[in-house]
């Protein structure tokens, strides 16, 4: 079962080149922590991670959120993951036909395919979302997470939407790091990674219908790989130290997961 098998043996089961690294770092730094820095600001966000970045396996981004980006911004983030050794995941979320999509990652302000190891997509509009992200040729190393379920109150994804969803992916097998998903039936390939937002310490909800689950479920019954946490750490008094305690909590569970 995927689940059970620890970081170190399922790098070696990927197919991706992101999965197989991310796999690898979360093994060498023990942390299964991403942290969403969900913040306006570039120079908050390069602060932060300056403190917390080496607490974490990923750090996703929503650039698009940002209101001083210049190109010098990125410079900076991707000195920062190679110093302190996370990846980094654009949560863009591509949703359009494939042609626009490749126009999207590749061009524009932002030029994501330069930098991000990493971006999330929807399976809505059909494979050609994948065929395009997967022509692009000016990266050395890519891939893409499949959202397959979110964490959203109400949202419209069905149970055949994810499956069909899981299916798409295994056409993929060299681009598709894994899936953002919510439960631990959703795929088994041990190679994938099962990316999981909607965490905080204590399970609650937002105004806007985000739902939150502590880390035990996610981890421990719902088979979270990596942990998505962006208020829970963004938002409180000492950010640094709140990343240190969720860092903790998400691999005292992985470890008791993993050893039975
Ligand atoms: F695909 C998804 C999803 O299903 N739920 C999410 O919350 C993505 N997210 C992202 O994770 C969302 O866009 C935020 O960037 C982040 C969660 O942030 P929070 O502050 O921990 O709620």
């Amino acid at each position: 079962e995927r689940v059970l098998l620890p970081y170190e043996k399922r790098a070696k089961l990927a197919t991706n080149a992101v999965a197989k690294q991310l796999f690898d770092i979360m093994a060498i730094k023990k942390t299964n922590l991403c942290l969403s820095v969900d913040l306006t600001s570039s120079t908050k966000i390069l602060d932060l991670l300056e403190k917390v970045g080496e607490h974490v396996c990923l750090v996703k981004t929503h650039i698009d959120i940002i209101e001083d980006y210049t190109s010098e911004f990125i410079l900076q983030l991707k000195q920062l993951a190679q110093r302190l050794n996370f990846l980094i995941l654009e949560d863009r979320k591509y949703a359009d036909i494939g042609n626009t999509v490749l126009l999207q990652y590749s061009k524009g302000l932002y030029k994501v395919e330069q930098w991000a190891d990493s971006v999330t997509c929807h399976s809505l509009p059909g494979e050609g979302i994948l065929k395009a992200l997967n022509s692009s040729t000016n990266v050395i190393s890519r891939g893409v997470f499949l959202l397959a379920e979110m964490s959203s109150e109400g949202n419209l994804i069905t149970p055949d939407y994810t499956e069909a969803t899981v299916k798409m992916a295994a056409k993929y097998p060299e681009l598709i790091t894994g899936f953002v998903c919510q439960k631990k039936d959703t795929f088994k390939d041990p190679g994938l990674i099962q990316l999981t937002p909607g965490v905080q310490l204590e399970s609650s909800k937002d105004e806007l219908g985000q739902v939150y689950n502590t880390p035990e479920k996610v981890i421990l019954e719902n088979g979270a790989d990596v942990i998505v946490v962006g208020r829970g750490i963004v938002a409180a008094k000492n950010p640094e130290s709140q990343a240190i305690i969720y860092k903790d909590t998400l691999w005292r569970c992985y470890m008791k997961r993993v050893s039975g």
